[in-house]
């Protein structure tokens, strides 16, 4: 059997999808890497820096690796800061995971993309699969970018990419990387270890969501679809939970009732009111058997919970 390589695997996503991958696949079909040192457990690791194209390949063939999740990224509040770091990082890293694939060397590719590939001229509630994008962040424009690239790739050499439009992601496990939406991860945080918490969104800024578990399960199940089942070869819409700060304050509340949150909005706000407040994800369900099993209230039981343990 061929072995799956998780790159960027120490990061937000990277550390639950090595556990879920682990799971299904037995952690000696698994390889962990990012180019920051990290533990995975039983899981072997990698140091590897995905703009190292000879090293990606050496790392590749050493271990019989087919299949290539490519999570290392910029996200969008840091790729702000960094733009023409983050066009490279995102675009360079994809190109180097393609070429692989077209020359045989890899058999199928995960690469993540965003509801950050849409703009401000998209409907913003129920946002179909197909519609307007013209993203106004470094981060979705490169996004949108590699979407194109990978259908492209799929289009001219037959090249096993799947992809899924990730809604703002919530876990406790690792911490997120510098995205629009991490408001909805520290706020847990906040809440056990300060019972305040002030947030750089306004009250009524709504976003997709979803929990890493389910984000997980999609993930999975998205890599094991027969192939000829996969209709979608840019990226997958794909839709959990909407809420706003005000909501996951509210639902935070009824565990912690003297918990509050006050806001002071800074240029993350620009970025969330760009973005969609609801996502149709009907093509998922139909093609792949989507459906998310977290809300607000399950979800921040998990959530609480988790990091209670965590916090000690
Ligand atoms: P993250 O920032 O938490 O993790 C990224 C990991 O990549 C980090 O561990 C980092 O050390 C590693 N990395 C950075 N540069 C690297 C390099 N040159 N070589 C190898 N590794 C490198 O990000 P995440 O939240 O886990 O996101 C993973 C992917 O999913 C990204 O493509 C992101 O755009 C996408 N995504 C995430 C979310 C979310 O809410 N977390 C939502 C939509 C899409
Ligand atoms: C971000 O906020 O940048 C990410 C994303 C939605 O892509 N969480």
């Amino acid at each position: 059997m061929k072995k799956s390589l998780v790159i960027g695997a120490n990061g937000q996503i990277g550390s639950d999808l090595v556990l879920g991958l682990a799971n299904r696949l037995g952690q000696e079909n698994l390889i962990a890497s990012d180019v920051r040192e990290g533990n995975h457990g039983e899981v072997h690791f990698e140091l590897l820096d995905i703009l190292d194209a000879d090293r990606l390949k050496q790392v590749i063939e050493k271990h019989n690796v087919g299949t290539v999740y490519l999570l290392a990224a910029l996200l969008s509040a840091t790729a702000e800061q960094k733009p023409m770091f983050a066009w490279k990082l995102n675009m360079e890293g994809l190109f180097n995971v393609l070429e692989l694939a077209k020359e045989g060397t890899i058999e199928k590719i995960f690469w993540p993309s965003s509801i950050a590939v849409f703009g401000p001229t998209t409907p913003r509630d129920n946002t179909p699969q197909t519609t307007v994008m013209e993203p106004t962040t470094v981060y979705g424009i490169s996004k949108l970018a590699g979407e194109r690239w990978c259908e492209y790739f799929w289009n001219k050499f037959g090249v096993d990419v799947r992809s899924i439009r990730y809604p703002g992601l919530i876990s406790y496990k690792a911490e997120p990387g510098g995205g629009t939406t991490d408001y909805a991860v520290d706020i847990y945080y906040k809440a056990l270890q300060q019972g305040k918490y002030e947030c750089y969104l306004e009250d009524n800024t709504y976003l997709p969501m979803m929990y890493m578990e389910d984000a997980i399960k999609a993930t999975i199940d998205l890599m094991h679809t027969d192939k000829e089942k996969i209709k979608i070869r840019s990226s997958y819409n794909l839709a959990g939970i909407s809420f706003s700060p005000v909501e996951i304050a509210k639902e935070i509340q009824k565990h912690i009732p003297d918990f509050t949150i006050s806001y002071a909005p800074d240029f993350r706000l620009a970025i969330a009111n760009s973005w969609p407040k609801s996502i149709n994800d009907t093509r998922a369900q139909e093609d792949w058997g989507w459906k998310n099993s977290y809300e607000l209230d399950s979800m921040t039981e998990e959530m609480l919970k988790g990091l209670k343990e965590k916090l000690g």
